[in-house]
């Protein structure tokens, strides 16, 4: 009996240790795999069929291997999915990436990455559909690299996605990238592979589609990105200077490449927001005294016009802004970013959404939580989507046609720029309450902590699509969900034993 006693303490220890362990070692990824065969399928039926969905969960549960869930139809590698070859591109251009001392336009040295010998890199631009070429070479960057056209509906194989769309390219190696330009809109690109280092690096630029016919007088980036701590514009702190004559127009094109959403205003002067994520607003209105917000990932151009009295405005961002006006012109001076801001759910005007405001044939829901979890083999405060840790995430299935709606809720205690690759989503609603505004169409929405947004889609871009956080450390350490077409199938494969780390 005394013997028992003693015992039960070193028992009780050895016990916990070797359930610590196995919950440890159940956590940990396999050394190589491919992306289908994780997560778990979520068939996203409608409400009505909720007896169905339960079922089929059920029945998922524990199912690894989705290309089980191809059924009859044909299954198709991503490599498939990718533009036609044949064709002479209308653009063609070269981009290197390399690794190291990085200068940028305002003299400060950085480490980090640079494309071309710039950070950022020079802006890749044609007009509405335009077919262009992309050739990534890896000058020397030792962790491989990609290419990402953020917000560009590009066919799945161009998407840049190490270890789901193609082999991260090694140094000494070339991909070459190609897509259609869209009808518009201000995009960027940046690097798929470690981009939670890469991308804060600088392996980054901007993608323009130009107008044929401009609807100001002038067109220019401005690519938002922190380089040690410190804000640019283009590579410059501070303020940047735009010459345009009294009563003339520009589109300014914020880029916002950093982790966390930042807020734009205009000191001096009025503007429009003109399109968002590469979309037009419908019906825009002129805003004063107002910020916009420009989520993490995500591009907003406004429209300015230089004051007619010969004075400047100042487009501005915090530690960082465009001064609008004639040569010599005296900047505004600065101001504190405004507390009121543009709400895209109510600004311009509503347009019918046609099949996408009807009743979809998926519904899904994308609940971001957090709990202490351990997730391959590291221990803390996890984020769980639905409940769950990664990489026991939904894999969102869907067939080409689905109108598709989710619902993305945010009960983590932060914020979450959402990214979904190869669609945009046109926001129905935000707590409950609808979208009066202009049709508000994204691909990098910000999620706040205690709320929800129901957005909608439609299929129509086969493959296996990313659907993630931009705060990229957040995506690293699992808040990562994809979008997956029914028998798409890939033959990349990413893990630690691979050369592939997409995040
Ligand atoms: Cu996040």
């Amino acid at each position: 009996m005394r013997t028992a006693r003693r015992l039960a303490g070193p028992v009780a220890a050895v016990v916990l240790v070797a359930a610590v362990a196995t919950w440890w070692g159940s956590s940990l990824l396999p050394g190589s795999y491919a992306v289908t065969s994780m997560g778990v399928a979520d068939p996203g039926r409608p409400e009505a069929d909720a007896a169905v969905l339960a079922r089929l969960r059920a029945a998922e549960h524990g199912t690894r291997g989705h290309g089980a869930h191809a059924g009859a139809a044909a299954t198709v590698p991503v490599d498939r999915l990718r533009t036609d070859r044949a064709a002479t591109p209308d653009v063609r251009v070269d981009l290197a990436a390399g690794e190291g001392r990085v200068v940028l336009a305002d003299g400060r040295e950085v480490r980090g990455y640079t494309v071309n010998g710039t950070s950022p890199g020079p802006t890749v631009e044609a007009e509405a559909g335009q077919l262009v070429e992309v050739v990534l070479r890896n000058v020397d960057v030792e962790g491989g690299v990609t290419l990402h056209w953020h917000g560009m509906d590009v066919p799945n194989a161009e998407d840049g996605v190490a270890g789901v769309t193609q082999d991260a390219v090694r140094p000494g190696g070339t991909h070459t990238y190609r897509w259609r330009m869209p009808t518009g809109g201000t995009y960027w690109y940046h690097s798929h592979q470690v981009s939670h280092d890469q991308v804060v690096g600088g392996l980054l630029g901007a993608v323009v589609v130009r107008q044929a016919v401009p609807t100001t007088d002038v067109d220019t980036v401005a690519l938002v990105h922190t380089y040690a701590g410190r804000r640019t514009i283009g590579g410059r702190s501070g303020d940047t200077r735009l010459d345009l004559a009294p009563g003339r127009t520009a589109r300014i094109r914020l880029v916002n490449t950093d982790n966390g959403a930042t807020t734009a205003w205009v000191d001096g002067g009025r503007y429009r927001v003109l399109a968002v994520d590469g979309t037009d607003l419908n019906g825009p209105t002129p805003v004063e005294g107002r910020g916009v917000e420009v989520a993490a990932g995500g591009r907003v151009d406004l429209e300015v016009t230089a004051p007619a009295d010969g004075s400047a405005l100042r487009v501005s961002l915090p530690g960082a802004g465009v001064v609008v006006g004639p040569v010599g012109s005296a900047a505004p001076a600065p101001t504190r970013p405004p507390v009121d801001r543009v709400d895209l759910l109510r600004y311009g005007s509503p347009e019918a959404l046609g099949a996408l405001g009807g009743a979809p044939d998926r519904v899904f829901e994308y609940a971001i939580g957090r709990r202490f979890g351990i997730v391959d083999g590291r221990p803390g405060g996890q984020w769980t989507v639905n409940g769950r840790l990664f990489p026991d995430v939904p894999m969102f299935m869907v067939t080409t046609g689905d109108v598709v709606r989710m619902r993305i809720s945010n009960n983590s205690g932060e914020v979450h720029p959402m990214h979904l690759h190869g669609h945009h989503v046109v926001v129905l609603s935000r707590d409950g309450v609808a979208s009066t505004g202009s049709p508000w169409v994204v691909d990098s929405l910000t999620v706040e902590d205690g709320h929800r947004y129901e957005v909608a889609f439609v299929a129509d871009n086969p493959g296996i699509w990313t659907d993630h956080c931009h705060n990229l450390p957040h995506a690293a350490e699992g808040l990562m969900a994809h979008l997956m077409y029914e028998g798409v199938t890939t033959p990349y494969r990413l893990g630690r034993d691979t050369a592939n780390h997409p995040d």
